[in-house]
């Protein structure tokens, strides 16, 4: 679809949707939709990601129609859309996940979602969803974070456990994670991902052999679903976020890294986007940014 051309129209001006596209939950021809979830009730630190989809939204007025790195026009060859947000209920992280997991299967049966959200936990009903849909998915978790802790003060559902539970349920095949770092609770959680099935790259090991990593990522069969907590960045770049983690990857890594996953894309999420921490609108430009290099590598695809 046409997006609102800033030549037209300021950027500044107008009804904030994402890339500044039409507003349509009528998903008949579109390839691929931009959908919110506003949920931060999965914290387990800072809160403020319930903000992120509207915050992403603005962070995306700057992107124009044509992506040269990519060599693609996304929006137009995808026929992109902003569905709007799903409704979370706050506070009630179950009735949530019912929510969400229901609303996506409709979205993911017509079109590609490419999620904003809201805290990691509205991952497990959207992949959830993607198994409904599809059987089960491959993984490619970028993040500094395992995720997969079996429970926080008792509670199984949080955004540090959805990637056991998905695992527990049965929604996955391969788990490829890039950009882990930071401290652990303890020397098993190295020994968990092996447990989990789980291969994982450290940010150390990202930096220096993205390529090694591209053709890990290559050789999965099937479908794919794509979840980017904007973690995986260095705060100096990503300072929004809920639990930040210090020495990761640029800017600019993060970005090379998603336009070389070429994959059988089922969907996409950029979570963990926590405006009241954020400076300048840095994060929020980077998610946008991410979004659209997403849906630019799925439109050289199949658009
Ligand atoms: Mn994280």
């Amino acid at each position: 679809m046409r997006q609102i051309d800033a030549r037209d129209s300021p950027r500044f001006a107008q009804i904030s949707t994402f890339g500044r596209l039409p507003h349509l939950q009528d998903l008949a021809g579109v390839k691929a939709a931009y959908v919110g979830v506003p949920f931060d009730d999965g914290t387990t630190y800072r809160t403020g990601a319930r903000f992120g989809p509207s915050a992403i939204r603005q962070g995306s007025r700057l992107l124009r129609a044509y992506n040269p790195f990519v060599d693609t026009y996304p929006f137009e060859s995808l026929n992109s859309c902003d569905y709007g947000d799903i409704n979370a209920i706050p506070g009630y992280i179950e009735d949530t996940m019912h929510i969400v997991e229901k609303e996506m299967k409709q979205i993911a049966s017509s079109s590609i979602p490419f999620t904003g959200g809201g805290d990691h936990s509205i991952a497990l009903p959207i992949l959830r969803a993607m198994h409904q849909i599809h059987g089960k998915v491959n993984l490619v978790h970028l993040d500094s974070h395992y995720d997969f802790w079996d429970s926080y003060w008792g509670k199984k559902y949080t955004h540090g456990t959805w990637l056991r539970r998905a695992r527990e349920e049965n929604l996955l095949n391969e788990v490829i994670q890039i950009g882990i770092r930071g401290s652990l609770y303890s020397k098993d959680d190295i020994e968990d991902a092996k447990k989990l099935g789980i291969a994982y790259y450290t940010t150390n090991i990202t930096r220096k052999e993205t390529a090694k990593i591209l053709t890990h990522v290559k050789s999965l069969k099937g479908k794919t679903y794509i979840s980017l907590d904007i973690d995986v960045t260095d705060p100096a770049f990503a300072p929004g976020t809920g639990t930040p983690e210090v020495g990761g990857v640029s800017s600019l890594e993060v970005m090379e890294i998603v336009r070389g996953l070429d994959l059988d894309l089922a969907g996409m999420e950029v979570v963990e986007v926590s405006p009241p921490y954020d400076v300048s609108e840095l994060t929020s430009m980077l998610a946008a940014n991410l979004i659209y290099e997403g849906m630019s590598v799925l439109a050289k695809k199949i658009g």
